[in-house]
């Protein structure tokens, strides 16, 4: 063995023991999964101007090399690290900790990973000796930092295709739009808007970005759109043919856009969440005119300051003219009071890291949200806006918005699934007439493995859908299981989903997040594969649980999510 190897290998073994006395200080292993899904989108920033100061202790980097590890942090590694590099599901990077540790050591660590979830980026081929190098030199600089957005930057890019007056006055379609299903084409930059009824498309809407998620106005009129380009579109399902009718971008990174849902305030108000800035903006509802930007900088539930607490779900109150903010960082939500911007109220909530994805109880009072890293579903009062309750739940919950149904035995319950383990589960959600059961796990279910990013029902429906799309293995990404909740005894049926598509061996199909029409007697899935492959979305017949359409249209380009229309707007999952 050369002394070289010995070398390395001493350092492996040191790298490894530090990274797990951190793992076992500071929080879980993260796996291969998990890892994936959170750098799942190559950040935006990657080709954003950025300020940069220098540190003169700092390893040389010629203005090139030094380019190229931008380029390659925020594709690879902002994701986990942030985008300041003061760590999220990844460690902190920042200079303080970096230059301690040296290019030798950083070069070990990005090498061969570590057990608490830092991928091995030479072992994988991700990486040659080259840019493993470069990025130890890399992470040694100053974080370069992306620009603030204004009210006024956002203001500057916003459009309006058809200003209000030249609006339809009425529906001037023969479309049945609470049962159209606005689809995620996200690697194309579009989403599909399709007919729940007919399976037609109706149009494909030029949107941002790997479009992440759309959600609809109070009146199911107005559709909202936001890209991981922070670029959010409005599109109006009055025309004859719907399209975008105004557009705004509201920052440079962004996941999450809600509109106003209580009585008096419906298609008032639209809220747009981003990672960069960390803030959120308040516009009109019908021309996304932004009214008031809010930073959710600040200090964490353990008051440390965070510099970077990234945006994630936000939903409406169905109970106070509020909106609820997840900051994922900070473990805080934030109630946001928005009928007097001028003299904005905000409440803010602890409770626990990272906060991410989230939905109601069927009786839309509590919101359920994932706190991923801590393992934990979170439970909102939105009467009395305090915290209700906070659950401890399998690896990395991930419920989307979750399901809510009425258990045999324990009364009514939401449910989710998780990307860590093969757990499902049910949380009883009834404090005034089931109060034993309440805001406690009732029964845990074994789905098919980890890997879980959806889990859905219908309150018309005995079933209870859950994907595995990120599972490794492919009979499981490509296959989904569905429980009888009448007998949650029973062992799920599986069904291959990807199989009914019939688009060949070609392509991974992963089989990604339940979304019912409006009657509750279908359930859809998208099989979504690369961009350059042949993808689909398949239709089941929810009560024989057999495949009843598949739409397969070449335009269908990497589907991922799919909002029904109806179910959106009242929030029925
Ligand atoms: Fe999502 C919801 C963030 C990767 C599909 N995703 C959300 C929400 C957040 C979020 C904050 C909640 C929004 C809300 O309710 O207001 N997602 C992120 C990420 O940060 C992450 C991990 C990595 C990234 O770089 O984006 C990520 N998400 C993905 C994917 O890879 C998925 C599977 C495919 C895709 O389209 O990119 C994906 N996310 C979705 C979907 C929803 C979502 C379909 C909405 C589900 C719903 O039923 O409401």
């Amino acid at each position: 063995m050369t002394a070289k190897r010995i070398a390395r290998l001493v350092a492996l073994a040191a790298a490894t023991l530090v990274a797990a006395t951190a793992m076992a200080q500071d929080k879980k292993p993260v796996s291969e999964t998990e890892k994936n899904y959170m750098g799942a989108g190559s950040s935006p920033l990657a080709d954003v101007p950025m300020y940069q100061s220098t540190n003169p202790k700092a390893p040389k980097m010629t203005q090139a090399e030094f380019d190229k590890a931008r380029q390659i942090y925020f594709e690879r590694c902002a994701g986990c690290h942030g985008v300041l590099r003061k760590g999220a599901t990844g460690k902190p990077l920042t200079t303080d900790i970096t230059l301690e540790r040296g290019t030798d050591y950083l070069k070990t660590f990005i090498a061969y990973g570590s057990p608490a979830g830092m991928p091995n980026w030479l072992t994988s081929g991700d990486f040659d000796e080259a840019t493993v190098d470069l990025m130890a030199r890399y992470v040694q600089q100053d974080p370069p930092t992306p620009p603030e957005f204004s009210l006024e930057d956002m203001e500057k890019t916003r459009k309006e295709y058809v200003p209000v007056a030249q609006r339809p006055k009425k529906k001037m379609n023969n479309y049945n739009i609470n049962n159209i299903m606005s689809v995620t084409l996200r690697d194309d930059g579009t989403i599909a808007l399709i007919d729940g009824d007919t399976k037609e498309i109706i149009n494909i809407v030029k949107t941002g970005y790997a479009v992440h998620i759309s959600r609809l106005s109070a009146s199911g009129r107005y559709l909202y759109v936001i890209g991981r380009d922070a670029r959010l579109n409005l599109i109006d399902l009055w025309m004859e043919k719907p399209d975008n009718v105004a557009e705004i971008k509201v920052g440079l990174e962004a996941r999450s856009v809600e509109t106003s849902k209580f009585k008096g305030w419906e298609d008032k108000i639209a809220i747009a969440g981003t990672y960069w800035p960390p803030q959120f903006v308040m516009m009109d509802g019908d021309t996304l005119k932004p009214r008031k930007v809010v930073g959710t900088r600040g200090m964490d539930i353990n008051n440390q300051y965070h510099p970077e607490p990234r945006v994630a779900a936000i939903v409406a109150s169905h109970q106070k003219p509020e909106f609820l903010v997840n900051a994922k960082e900070t473990g805080k939500i934030w109630m946001v009071d928005y009928t007097d911007l001028k003299n904005l109220k905000t409440t803010q909530i602890d409770t626990a890291k990272y906060l991410h994805d989230g939905g109601f109880d069927a009786s839309r009072r509590y919101f359920m949200t994932a706190a991923n890293a801590s393992d934990k579903i979170v439970v909102i009062d939105t009467k009395t806006s305090k915290l209700e309750a906070i659950v401890d739940v399998g690896k990395t919950p991930h419920p989307g918005r979750g399901a809510n149904f009425k258990h045999p035995k324990f009364g009514p319950v939401w449910a989710t699934s998780g990307l860590g383990d093969e757990r499902i589960d049910i949380i009883g959600t009834d404090p005034a007439k089931n109060k034993a059961n309440a805001w406690k796990v009732v029964q845990t279910l074994k789905g098919q493995g980890g890997g879980s990013l959806f889990i859905k029902t219908h309150p018309k429906s005995n079933n209870l859908w859950v994907d595995t799309a990120l599972n490794p293995d492919p009979k499981i990404s490509q296959s989904v299981a569905v429980f009888d909740i009448r007998d949650l005894s029973k062992e799920p049926q599986v069904i291959d989903i990807a199989a009914c598509a019939k688009i060949g061996d070609d392509g991974a199909k992963r089989v990604v997040q339940p979304e019912y029409n409006q009657k509750g007697d279908e359930v859809w899935f998208s099989v979504w594969s690369a961009k350059n492959k042949q993808s689909a979305i398949v239709v089941v017949d929810d009560k024989t649980r057999t495949c009843k359409t598949v739409l397969n249209d070449p335009r269908l380009i990497t589907p991922t999510g799919k909002f029904n229309v109806y179910n959106t707007m009242h929030d029925v999952y």
